[in-house]
């Protein structure tokens, strides 16, 4: 084997695939190389390679799904730079658009800090929606209360943090003061972490106080959130000094559930998981159901009445809408 001659073609062909590379080389065209969509815009996307560079690069008509955090193979071809392919994700936060179609926010990230405050009023729910998205998506969460310094006018807040601690999921405060904007730090460590929550609440500012360099756009709460103008427009990747990334997302006013199963509602609420499978009926809705082990913990407090009254919105909404 080895030792056999090569055809003339055979020769001609190497020499001129060995020309081609150096032209390529010299035109600066590159071979695919692996890199993270660090902001999608409609036809671009802005690429960070492997040595930490970012380009701008052109997407592929077939591509046009990608969303920050996607991992991706892209090129220098001759008009430009483009990414080729997208590679597999390993998790998404998925929610849907304003003509209701489920679409990606992010992608491979491995915690979502869902981010309210005192002020803008929280919608009520919006936690416990994100929750239920994050649990599908077998993404960890993390509840931050951000503004800790407007708490003391709003004490109730700090209340509501604190029965998410109670019902066993992570949360923290968040605030202006180095002592707190280390300790977000540290909780976030080297992971994929996603900002998501109301416009208004800080999400950028957070950022801004983690990566000082960052110097993201924020908005006065007056003129954004009133006239309901978003600041942060596209979801975007900063990179962390120490390892680890950060993802901002555009504030939302309203988060459907619509499009997922009704019978992934429950699971998604943490403390309601040790009786789903004590209720009488196997396909118990814990709407109204006789000998249902859900309204019987909301009955002896196990269960408290807002969540339950949440989990009963979520469930209505997506039943109103199927119909
Ligand atoms: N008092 C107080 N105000 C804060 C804090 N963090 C942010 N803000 C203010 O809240 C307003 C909104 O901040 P942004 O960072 O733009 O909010 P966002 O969540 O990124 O908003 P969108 O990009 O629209 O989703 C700005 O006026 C900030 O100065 C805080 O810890 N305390
Ligand atoms: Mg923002
Ligand atoms: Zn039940």
């Amino acid at each position: 084997m080895g030792n056999r001659r090569l055809t003339d073609q055979q020769r001609r062909r190497i020499e001129e695939n060995a020309v081609k590379r150096r032209e390529n080389a010299s035109a600066g065209i590159t071979e695919d190389k692996e890199g993270m969509i660090v902001a999608r815009y409609s036809k671009t996307a802005v690429v960070r390679a492997g040595n930490g560079e970012t380009h701008n690069c052109h997407l592929r008509p077939n591509l046009s799904h990608l969303v920050a955090g996607d991992q991706v193979l892209w090129a220098n071809e001759e008009t430009g730079a483009y990414v080729t392919s997208q590679l597999e994700r390993r998790s998404e936060l998925k929610r849907p658009d304003a003509r209701g179609q489920l679409k990606a926010v992010a992608a491979n990230v491995d915690l979502i800090a869902i981010v309210f405050a005192p002020e803008p009023e929280p919608h009520a729910n919006l936690i416990d929606r994100y929750l239920v998205a994050a649990h599908m998506a077998n993404i960890d969460t993390i509840i931050i209360l951000n503004k800790s310094d407007l708490l003391d006018q709003h004490p109730e807040h700090d209340a509501l943090l604190e029965s998410y601690r109670t019902i066993g999921y992570e949360v923290m405060t968040s605030g202006p003061t180095p002592e707190e904007t280390q300790a977000l730090s540290d909780k976030l460590g080297t992971r994929t972490s996603v900002f998501v929550g109301q416009s208004g609440v800080g999400k950028s500012s957070m950022l801004n106080r983690l990566l000082p360099d960052a110097e993201l756009r924020v908005g006065a709460l007056s003129e954004g959130v009133l006239k309901g103008r978003h600041t942060t427009t596209t979801a975007e990747v900063f990179a962390r000094p120490n390892g680890g990334f950060i993802i901002d997302s555009p504030g939302i006013r309203e988060f459907g559930l619509q499009h997922i199963d009704l019978t992934l509602v429950a699971p998604g609420f943490m403390e309601f998981r040790p009786f789903l499978d004590q209720c009488r009926f196997r396909d118990c809705s814990h709407l109204v159901e006789k000998d249902c082990r859900v309204l019987a913990a909301v009955e002896s407090n196990e269960i408290s009445s807002e969540r339950y009254e949440s989990f009963v919105n979520i469930v209505r909404d997506i039943d109103t809408q199927s119909y």
